[in-house]
This record gives C-alpha cells, structure tokens and sequence, in this order.
C-alpha cells in the first residue's frame, strides 16, 4: 500500500482574477506533490477557490452582478491558472459547493456539542478586505495593522471558545515542533498565542452570503471558519475515508494568513476532537521589481501572460528556484530572464543540446552501447542516486530553491566531464572510448531528467521522450538506460533572451 499524503494551498478569494502571488503557492505544492507521488506515495493535493463573505459579496456588488453568477466567473479563472501551470492538483474545491456546506454545517455542530459555541453580542473592528477582526489596541492611525479599512461592527453573534484553548495550543506545539514552519515563524505564532486568546466571533447577522447556521439561519458563518473547513470537506469529512489523507497534512500558506491556520484553525480542530495539521509552512511574500504589489501601483503581474510569453517551465523554474522558500522575494525582469538563460539555456539546454546533437550527428542518432566504465564515469553516473536522499530531506524540510540547486550541481558537474573527456576529440582517438562518454551523459541526461519532473513537467518529458525512456518515477533512477535507442534530430529545449 503506498503511503498517504496531502497537501493544500489556500482556497483563493474570487474578489479578483489570479496573480503570480496565487500561482506561487500553487506552484510550491505542485513541486512537493509531483516529488512525493515520483517518490511512492499516493498524494492528494488540493487547491481551490474561497466564494463567501462580505469581501466577495462587496466585489459582485461593485459590478452590480448577483454574486454566485459572480463567483462562477471568477472561479473558472482560478481553475484555469492550475492548467495554465499544469499543476497535478487532485481536487479544486468551491465553498459555494454542496459538499462543503454539508461539511462545514457539521463540523459546527461539533463545536457546538462540544460546548464551544455560545450567543453573544459583538461590537469591535472589521477589516473586510482582510476578512479578520481586530482589537482596539491594534488599530494604527484608524486602520488594521495590515494597512486596510476597518469599520465598527455591533451585532448579535455566535462566539467560539477560542480563550479556552490558549493552553492546548501552547502545549501542543511544544510538542509538535514541526507543526509551524519555519521556525521564526512559529515564533511569532507563539508569542501571539502567550499573548492572550480572546472568544472570536464566528457569525454574521448583517450579511447574507455565507453558509446558513445550522438551527438560527438569521445568521450565516464567519468566512474564515467556512473556508477553513475545506481542507476537510474536500477529503469527504464527515462519512469516513479522510482519516489517513488527514493524519498526513501539510498546509502550504503565504505569511499573511498564519494566524488563521496556527491558532484559529487548530483551536477549532481541538474542539471538534479532531487531529492537527501535520504541518502549516508559511512562505514569504513577492514584491515586483522591488516594490508591493497592487492594482493602485498597477504591477500586478498576471501569471497567464507570463507563461504565454515564456512557457510555464520556465515560470514554474523561477518561481521556485529563485525565491528560497520561506523569505520575501523580488520579481524582476532582469532577475528573471537571467536564471533563464543562465540556468535553463546555459547549463540544462546546453548540457542536453551538446550530448544529442553530438550523437545525433556523429553517432548515427543512436545512444552508444558503453564499455568499461572508468573512475570518472562512475563518479557521475552515481552522483543523481545518492542525491536521492538528499533531495527528500530538501522537500521534507520545504527548502524547494535547494533542491533546484541540488540537481543543477549535477548538470554543472556532467557540462564539466563534457569539457574533460572531449568526445568530439575522442571521436578519431578512441571510438570505443567515445561510446562509453556519451553513455554515461545520456544516462546522466536520464537521471536528471527524472529529477527536474517536479520543477519542469514539460521539458523533463520531452527529453525521456527523445531518449524512450518509460519509466519515470524514483525507483526508475536505476534501471540503467538501454542502449540502441535512436533519437530524433534534437531541438533547443529553452529560449534565449
Ligand atoms: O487569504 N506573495 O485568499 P487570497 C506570495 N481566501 N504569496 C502571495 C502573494 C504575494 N505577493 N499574494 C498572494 C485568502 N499570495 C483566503 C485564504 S484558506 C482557508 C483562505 C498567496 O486570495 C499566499 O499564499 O487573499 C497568500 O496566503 C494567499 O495567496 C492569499 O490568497
């Protein structure tokens, strides 16, 4: 039986269309899902679209469009960008969907048999663009400390217990260093939860586009604890079969919402007597060409455009190779561009360029059968198989840009023994000796291949396609490749600019 494992992204707002921020997080999850199910488990991964709250309900207004026509719209957009970056995600979730409804209802009533829901009266601060409320002691120059709007709410609300499980929560992640990554931020997480827990409101009276409360329908759930719940609604939460998918899951978040995932959303796990997430890794934040990204700045840049430009291997290897996973980064052109031609033209392209071309042209199109191999053939033929345990411990630990380092160290070391062993001399000095040369870089070509798939779907088939290679995933890493095979006329993988 394969292992199970599951991972999601957040459920994006349909407020507006996606922007590389949206694609980024995508893409992480994508690079872990396509590692793991390389790698022998069986993987859920699932991403999705967030269509209620005052957020969503404001936006449809603004274009005087009913909002479930609204979010139909929009959420189609989401669900194109997955195919635009061709992400292998299993599932795409809609809280609008009946199966979240049903889900999220029952999930309340267990806070509620639980003794974790009572009545009360609200009045404080809302920022709907944020959909969070904050305390008066929060507000910086008459706004949230994120800089939106706020305005002050009084109403009649269902409260959750939240200040009764300050303790739990601090106690399990005692226990569970691993639960919020990294590690500076779960820091912040701590210091946040020591500094008190207050009950949270988890209903609205004066809003209408929302998940009805089961028994007082006058009142429709707080969007947070409804978008929260996805990530068990889409395993099929209640009727049973989520359990080991749930037993191992990671939530992939920017560092914008890990409050909601690290206090708000374990608290209400601990109270439906349900287990935590096995991870929450909150990534850090792009900016464009070193400034924030907003409409009113107008640099937003839209991922669609930037894979119809550039494809989406190259995006997908930016995206991932540029940023280390964790901190803030800088979407630059000039940066850009140059991990593209540095990094996919000039080493991998090259790399597989020079070795195809060569046997293309020089022997006869057909992948040499290999004599004895010498000390240095040996080294590099060995050197993607024992990065294998190297490359888990990466994924394990989120740190995605050093998995690309990791495998582009092989290319660099396999362009190295091109210069060295210098087949195009060998080819009048020693024939034989040539064979084994481009042998050994047609398999490292292989093995190289099979590891790029998580970073570069695309280009990594084109190249197992050239060499007929079948079998792609991990355990394939040894079956060495077969000799004999006659290769098409090889075509430049990636564009120069
Ligand atoms: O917060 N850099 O949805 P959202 C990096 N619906 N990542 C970015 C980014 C940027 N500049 N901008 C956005 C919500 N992101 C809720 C989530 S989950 C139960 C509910 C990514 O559409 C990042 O992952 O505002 C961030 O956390 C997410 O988009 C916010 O998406």
């Amino acid at each position: 039986m394969e292992k199970p494992f599951y991972i999601t992204t957040p459920i994006y707002y349909v407020n507006d269309k996606p922007h590389i921020g949206h694609a980024y997080t995508s893409l992480a999850c994508d690079m872990i899902a396509r590692f793991k199910q390389l790698d022998g488990f069986d993987v859920k991964f699932l991403t999705g679209t967030d269509e209620h709250g005052q957020k969503i309900e404001k936006a449809a207004a603004a274009k005087g469009v009913d909002p479930k026509d609204f979010v139909d719209e929009v959420s189609i957009s989401f669900r194109e960008l997955c195919s635009v970056l061709n992400l292998t995600n299993t599932d795409f979730i809609r809280t609008t969907e009946q199966r979240h409804k049903i889900a999220v209802q029952h999930f309340w009533k267990q806070l509620l048999e639980s003794g974790n829901i009572y009545l009360g009266e609200y009045a404080g601060w809302y920022a709907v663009r944020d959909e969070a409320f904050y305390q008066e002691d929060e507000i910086v120059d008459g706004k949230a400390p994120t800089g939106a709007e706020v305005e002050w709410i009084k109403e009649s609300s269902y409260f959750f217990k939240l200040s009764a499980w300050q303790q739990p929560l601090l106690d399990y992640y005692a226990k569970h260093p691993e639960a919020i990554q990294p590690e500076s931020r779960r820091n912040e997480v701590l210091r946040f939860i020591e500094g008190g827990l207050k009950d949270l409101s988890i209903s609205r009276r004066t809003l209408k586009w929302g998940v009805p409360v089961p028994g007082d329908p006058d009142h429709v759930m707080y969007v947070w604890l409804d978008a929260l719940t996805n990530y068990l609604s889409a395993l099929g939460y209640p009727n049973a079969g989520y359990e080991p998918y749930w037993n191992q899951s990671i939530h992939v978040v920017g560092k914008d919402i890990l409050r909601f995932h690290s206090v708000y959303w374990p608290a209400f796990l601990m109270a439906a007597n349900l287990p935590l997430p096995k991870t929450v890794f909150a990534h850090g934040w792009w900016m464009v060409e070193g400034e924030k990204m907003s409409k009113s700045i107008g640099n937003v840049i839209d991922p669609f455009e930037v894979v119809a430009t550039y494809g989406s291997d190259a995006f997908r290897y930016f995206m991932l190779r540029d940023l280390s996973f964790g901190q803030d980064g800088d979407f630059s052109k000039a940066s850009f561009l140059g991990r593209l031609n540095t990094d996919l033209a000039n080493a991998y392209g090259n790399l597989c360029q020079r070795v195809l071309s060569f046997i293309y042209k020089n022997a006869e199109a057909t992948i040499p059968a290999p004599g004895e191999f010498s000390e240095d053939d040996k080294a590099i033929l060995a050197m993607p198989e024992d990065l294998l345990p190297t490359l888990r411990k990466q994924i394990d630990n989120f740190q995605l840009h050093r998995y690309c380092e990791t495998v582009w160290q092989i290319v660099g070391e396999a362009n190295r023994y091109v210069d060295a062993q210098k087949p195009w001399s060998l080819k009048k000095e020693d024939p034989a000796r040539m064979a084994t040369v481009l042998y050994t870089l047609t398999e490292v070509i292989r093995q190289v291949a099979i590891l790029t798939q998580p970073i570069l779907p695309l280009t990594s088939l084109k190249i197992l396609a050239m060499l007929g290679v079948e079998d792609k995933n991990f355990a394939s890493l040894k079956q060495a490749l077969k000799p004999g095979i006659i290769i098409p006329e090889p075509q430049p993988l990636f564009a120069k600019y």
